[in-house]
């Protein structure tokens, strides 16, 4: 009918035609801005001195300069003109998959020697994210998925449009500023049996709050009795204690207890590849015949939406994982950035403490990763951000990756400034 439509009005002359194209889009309004990458957009757009950036999390080093790891650097010398520009296969580079669920899954793991692993590489961590989302869809149809609150606004919008009905579980308490276990256990065990819910393996973006390893044991445990299915985000390995064996602790306990877990990978931050995108989805099966059926399905998502993902930043990655010298630079390097995350939390907690905040700050150096969930309300950012240019997300997170011993004093003093009076 709209073709018919369409037809005789073309047909028709030039001022019909102007008309029906006209209307194509009449009704299309402009999006909302994304709650995180708004936040730069602004920021660019601020010609002050003394603005901050500390929305997106993104490392930057003490001079609040983006950094590109030694590790990368030499790793793209040794490709340099080796390279030639030919498609990856639909499902990635085999070796950067192999080296990435080494850090998952563990060096010596006996799933991965049985290749009970589909793996392909995806587009970064939203990459993975969005495949699993579209395979559950295809082959769990029917079923929702349960997310933590708060979580990383995107985690909304990638199951939206994969049209898979969301549920929330409690996790934050933001009375103690930690962890809500209790509530947590309670909505895992009223979910309904075989439930699928998306956990961060470290570093939870926005709270920088992990369960304990005793807890993680406990969630697995509960997850074992109602057997539900994991998916665990893991764009954070490495940020949260400085090494990427201990980061992947809640993946090994749930792996100890034989769930057949999912697992989403990014090297945006622990390599610093944020616009290369190499990540990995990896889906633990039951023998290597369900694997392979499972990765042809995944490749199968993967073909119609992006046919095959880019080759640089996997060869960056293999590359660098495949040389024991060179992965134990990265190992250094990752450390480095952790610490030097650690060292701001100290140095803001500290700075806020001198200043005689009647608030407490301990949260400051007790939460961990990226990120600190300041318990800043929305209207407190909004003076941050209007009266001493300081960029954050409204939900109070401070992307601690921003803070430098150059801005943290103005920091500290413009978040006592704004809290002060409660
Ligand atoms: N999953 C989580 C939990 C993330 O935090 C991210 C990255 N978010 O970074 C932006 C921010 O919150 O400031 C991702 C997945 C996906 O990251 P990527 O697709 O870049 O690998």
């Amino acid at each position: 009918m709209a073709l018919l439509l369409r037809s005789r009005l073309l047909k028709s002359g030039g001022a019909a035609r102007s008309i029906s194209t006209a209307a194509w889009w009449r009704h299309v309004e402009p999006a909302p801005k994304d709650p995180i990458l708004g936040v730069t957009e602004a920021f660019l757009a601020d010609a002050s001195p003394s603005k901050v950036n500390v929305g997106v999390g993104a490392y930057r080093d003490d001079n609040g300069k983006p950094v590109v790891l030694d590790c990368v650097r030499e790793a793209e010398r040794r490709i340099a003109g080796s390279l030639n520009m030919e498609y990856l296969p639909m499902g990635g580079s085999i070796k950067m998959v192999e080296e990435t669920l080494k850090l998952a899954y563990g060096e010596n793991s006996e799933l991965i020697k049985d290749r009970r692993i589909a793996a392909v590489q995806t587009l970064s961590g939203t990459g993975a994210c969005r495949l699993f989302a579209d395979f559950q869809k295809r082959f769990s149809p029917d079923s929702q998925v349960y997310i933590p609150v708060p979580t990383w606004a995107n985690h909304h919008n990638i199951w939206r449009d994969a049209n898979v009905p969301q549920r929330t579980f409690h996790y934050y308490h933001p009375e103690s500023r930690g962890l809500d276990f209790a509530s947590m256990i309670d909505d895992i065990k009223n979910a309904p049996s075989g439930s699928f819910f998306l956990l961060h393996a470290c570093a939870h973006n926005p709270t920088g709050v992990d369960p304990s390893e005793e807890q993680w044991k406990e969630i697995s445990y509960q997850f074992k009795v109602k057997g539900h299915f994991a998916l665990f985000d893991m764009a954070y390995q490495g940020f949260a204690s400085g090494d990427p064996e201990r980061d992947a602790k809640s993946i090994r306990i749930f792996l100890e207890d034989g769930h057949m877990i999912g697992c989403a990978q990014s090297y945006a931050k622990n390599m610093g590849l944020y616009g290369q995108r190499v990540g990995c989805l990896s889906m633990v099966c039951e023998d290597e015949k369900q694997a392979v059926a499972v990765k042809s399905q995944l490749q199968q998502l993967a073909r119609p939406m992006y046919s095959n993902p880019p080759v640089h930043g996997a060869l960056i990655v293999s590359t660098i994982l495949g040389d024991p010298d060179l992965k134990k630079l990265w190992l250094k390097e990752v450390k480095g950035m952790a610490d030097r995350i650690i060292g701001m939390r100290t140095a803001l907690r500290e700075n806020l403490e001198n200043l005689g905040s009647p608030l407490p700050w301990e949260h400051i150096t007790k939460q961990i990763g990226m990120f600190c969930y300041s318990g800043m309300t929305p209207e407190q950012v909004d003076r941050l951000t209007n009266e001493f240019h300081i960029y954050l997300t409204r939900n109070g997170r401070i992307s601690m990756a921003g803070v430098t011993t150059g801005n943290v004093g103005y920091l500290a003093n413009a978040i006592h400034e704004v809290t002060k009076s409660g």
